[in-house]
């Protein structure tokens, strides 16, 4: 047996011991609640939808760059990796990548889209989005970039504009050590899944939230849970659930900001000396301005919660130590900006953000890992991506529009902006084919590029709608520091086992690249992969040595346990603020929260929070054609999409279909059982999945996580069904609004049958790998 080494996953830390050829994963002792998702690293080591070599698609192969609808559906031919790379570096030479000398002042870099948005692998060297950043910077001068996230764009964009700091806020937001010993009612908007809990990006070592939880419900705290899913929260002692119609939760908190006005227990106070435009809110929410009052029978009738538990959960909640939380999931939807501006403001109207300790408010708190944390006295590694001279950019998920509309003006943030014209599409560490929605309309866009590289660990969707693709390894193949932000462990990544057949690291793939267009000294600068990481460690080990600890050298580091590193204890942005209002202000114009804002009412939006009604709801006309809400959100068995064939994933599937929850009742009145195939649809496509009746999701609603594997077939309906039940088929590629332009994949409206007559089996991982030669065939039903 070997010796046990470290490493590091999205989903946490673990520690590895590879015997008799078989690799045993085991969490850490230090991590209290480790994820179930370390099943899947094992057995997806040597999948055979892993990549081994690198592969070109046929149709580009023979007729060169260009636009091209075959991308989806041309198979690929193997090649030798210095053919591949000469192929790429001569495709990347023709679009004006070369050394600063030969580029001039033409700025390639213009026409090609570098964002590159994905999770990819834990890892602070590896990480391949740094990675493919630095060789556009380097062989192009610079690229097009994504801004904001998928995870969050509109809650962002929305907290930056209001209280002047968007995601640093949740690296600052009430810690689970105060909500254990301080919260007496948590409102949490989206619940609190201990799935999303035990993610955070670079992994942690530690999940402290089902601990946290348990001792805030056994001190008497009580949680209420606000989902339509009523498994978004788990246990049952000290936990109300609220069930609303999904996209409707800002008429519930107007229903309680409008009871806390009547009986006077707005704090005015804090309101006046900490908040800026309450007047202009009080007069919208009394019905002053529009002549609706937003009182909680109002509410009823759009978010069907009783007009007296909105009135009980707004007495509750003013006479308590109370956090208010709001998932990422509630800003993944249309005007997505608005539940998080109303939790923020009802916390203000409490009185309680950055005074009392355990209330207030938390974006996000229970949507990742590394958010309810102390913040870290240490700086983490972090590589250097070099200067991106271009300066145009898209809001990251308008990716489609850019592909199919270049030229076309759009707004972002109060500004116009105009769509670039790209030519290169260059993607490592993401997957926009599971990522992004409305596919078919996404697969119509990447056949506009003239080229599209892609590196992954196994073929994809989006691999196969790429040119030329380049076979990277698992981060378990190779090694790397491991570091969660606000994780007090740097883990050393060790290497587990050899690369998969030819795979190699991103690193090395650019550095081959970079030397062939006579750019190796810029993007490598002469490192070796090592010498790079012993010099990102080097900020982290000198403060440690200021900070009077006795860290090991990179070397030690390397091959030693996790290093333990020191929190900060300081004092967060909203406590300063609170205590000195003047000295430490909000960026924001008013330096105060601003529970109206010039900057959003310039942008075409209400100046303050509201309830905008969306196009895609149970209580919209479209709810007469399609009649169920799908809520497409993060997997229990999986990361997105990733290790989709590991062995927990596949274990949460039936007979390797994606299962989908609808309410039991509405599946008894559909003659849906348990194990049934159902189709969803809507205009923009259909999927097939297998239903599972269950009491714990509300009328209405159906509920698919993401992360299935696109599998279109045409089935002659006139749309693709994803035979796999990747939601993503289904959801609309709407912005939330026109001043974040963020993601609404969450939430779209279906139409649900059940299935009959001969039913298209799913479509295995292995499958996706279609190559023309080598293996036999594409396995059950062929992939359109
Ligand atoms: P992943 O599956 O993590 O999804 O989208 P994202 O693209 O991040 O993709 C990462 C890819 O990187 C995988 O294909 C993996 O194999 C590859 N990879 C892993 N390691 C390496 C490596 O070392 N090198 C290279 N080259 N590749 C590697 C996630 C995105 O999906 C996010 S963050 C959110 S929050 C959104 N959520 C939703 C949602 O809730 N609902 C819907 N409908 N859609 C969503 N999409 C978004």
């Amino acid at each position: 047996m070997e010796k046990k080494r470290y490493h590091s996953s999205h989903w946490g830390a673990f520690a590895a011991i590879q015997d008799g050829g078989r690799l045993t994963v085991s969490p850490l002792p230090t991590n209290p609640d480790p994820s179930p998702l370390l099943g899947n690293i094992a057995q997806a080591l040597d999948h055979p939808a892993r990549l081994p070599r690198p592969r070109v698609r046929q149709g580009w192969l023979s007729d060169g760059p260009g636009p091209d609808k075959r991308r989806g559906t041309d198979p690929y031919v193997e090649l030798p990796w210095d053919e591949a790379l000469d192929l790429a570096a001569g495709e990347l030479k023709r679009l004006g990548a070369g050394p600063m000398s030969q580029r001039g002042t033409t700025n390639p870099g213009k026409i090609v889209f570098g964002g590159s948005y994905g999770w990819a692998s834990a890892g602070r060297f590896h990480h391949a989005q740094g990675q493919v950043h630095r060789f556009l910077n380097s062989v192009f001068g610079g690229y097009v970039a994504g801004r904001d996230s998928y995870s969050s764009a509109a809650g962002s964009v929305i907290l930056e504009t209001v209280c002047g700091s968007g995601l640093p806020l949740c690296l600052e937001s009430t810690n689970w050590t105060s909500i254990s010993k301080n919260t007496d009612l948590l409102i949490a908007f989206g619940g609190l899944p201990l799935r999303n809990l035990a993610v955070s990006p670079g992994g942690a070592t530690e999940n402290l939230a089902r601990q946290s939880i348990d001792a805030a419900l056994e001190r008497g705290c009580e949680i209420v849970s606000v989902s339509p899913l009523a498994d978004d929260i788990d246990g049952s002692h000290g936990i109300t659930r609220i069930m609303p119609r999904p996209l409707t939760d800002v008429a519930l908190m107007l229903g309680v900001a409008y009871h806390l006005n009547e009986c006077e227990q707005v704090s005015l106070e804090y309101i006046r000396k900490y908040t800026f435009g309450w007047e202009q809110f009080r007069r919208y929410l009394t019905g002053e301005s529009d002549g609706i009052p937003k009182s909680p029978e109002w509410a009823e009738k759009i978010c069907d919660v009783p007009a007296n538990s909105i009135r009980t959960l707004a007495e509750r909640s003013a006479h308590k130590t109370t956090l208010i939380t709001v998932s990422f999931a509630l800003q993944r939807a249309e005007n997505g900006e608005q539940p998080v501006w109303m939790a923020l403001v009802l916390a203000a109207l409490l009185g309680q953000i950055g005074r009392v300790d355990g209330g207030g408010f938390a974006y996000a708190l229970g949507s990742m890992g590394n958010y309810g944390k102390p913040k870290l006295g240490v700086p983490l590694p972090s590589f250097p991506q070099g200067e991106n001279k271009v300066r145009d950019y898209i809001p990251v998920a308008r990716i489609a529009d850019m592909l199919l509309t270049p030229g076309k003006m759009y707004h972002y943030r109060g500004e116009e902006h105009t769509y670039p014209k790209v030519k290169l599409v260059y993607w490592a560490g993401g997957n926009p084919f599971h990522h992004h929605q409305d596919l078919t309309r996404l697969r119509h866009a990447f056949s506009k590029p003239e080229t599209v590289i892609v590196h992954d660990i196994a073929a994809t969707a989006t691999t196969n709608h790429a040119d030329i693709v380049f076979p990277a390894t698992m981060s378990f193949e190779r090694f790397d520091i491991g570091a969660g932000g606000n994780d007090p462990y740097l883990v050393p990544m060790q290497q587990l086992c050899r690369p998969y057949g030819e795979a190699k690291n991103d690193f090395d793939i650019f550095c081959e690249l970079s030397d062939r267009l006579s750019c190796l000294n810029v993007f490598s600068e002469g490192r070796t992969d090592a010498e790079w990481m012993s010099q990102i460690y080097a900020p982290t080990f000198h403060a440690l040595q200021k900070m009077n600890y006795n860290p090991p050298d990179f070397g030690a580091f390397m091959t030693s346990a996790p290093l333990q590193l020191p929190l900060d204890g300081g004092k967060t942005t909203f406590e300063m603020f609170y205590e000195d209002p003047s000295g430490h202000p909000l960026k924001t114009p008013s330096g105060k929260i601003e529970i109206f804002s010039l900057k959003v009412q310039n942008s075409g939006l209400p100046g303050h929070p509201a309830w905008i009604e969306p196009i895609e709801w149970l209580g919209g006309g479209i709810s007469k054609t399609h009649r169920f809400q799908l809520v497409s959100n993060q997997p229990r068995s999986r990361l997105h999409s990733q290790l989709d064939f590991g062995e927990t994933s596949m274990k949460s599937k039936c007979d390797g279909r994606e299962t989908a929850r609808l309410n039991s009742e509405d599946a008894e009145l559909l003659g849906i059982s348990d194990g049934d195939t159902i189709r969803l649809w809507n205009k923009r496509g259909a999927i097939l999945v297998s239903a599972k009746p269950s009491p714990h999701i509300k009328s209405s609603v159906i509920q698919l996580s993401t992360g299935a594997w696109f599998a279109p077939i045409d089935l002659g309906d006139g749309k693709l069904t994803c035979v796999n039940g990747n939601p993503n088929a289904l959801t609309a590629d709407r912005p939330s609004s026109i001043l974040s332009q963020g993601c609404t994949g969450q939430l779209c409206m279906v139409s649900v049958e059940k299935l009959s007559g001969k039913i298209p089996a799913p479509i295995p991982h292995e499958a996706l790998v279609r190559l023309v030669k080598n293996r036999s065939g594409p396995g059950p039903a062929s992939v359109q």
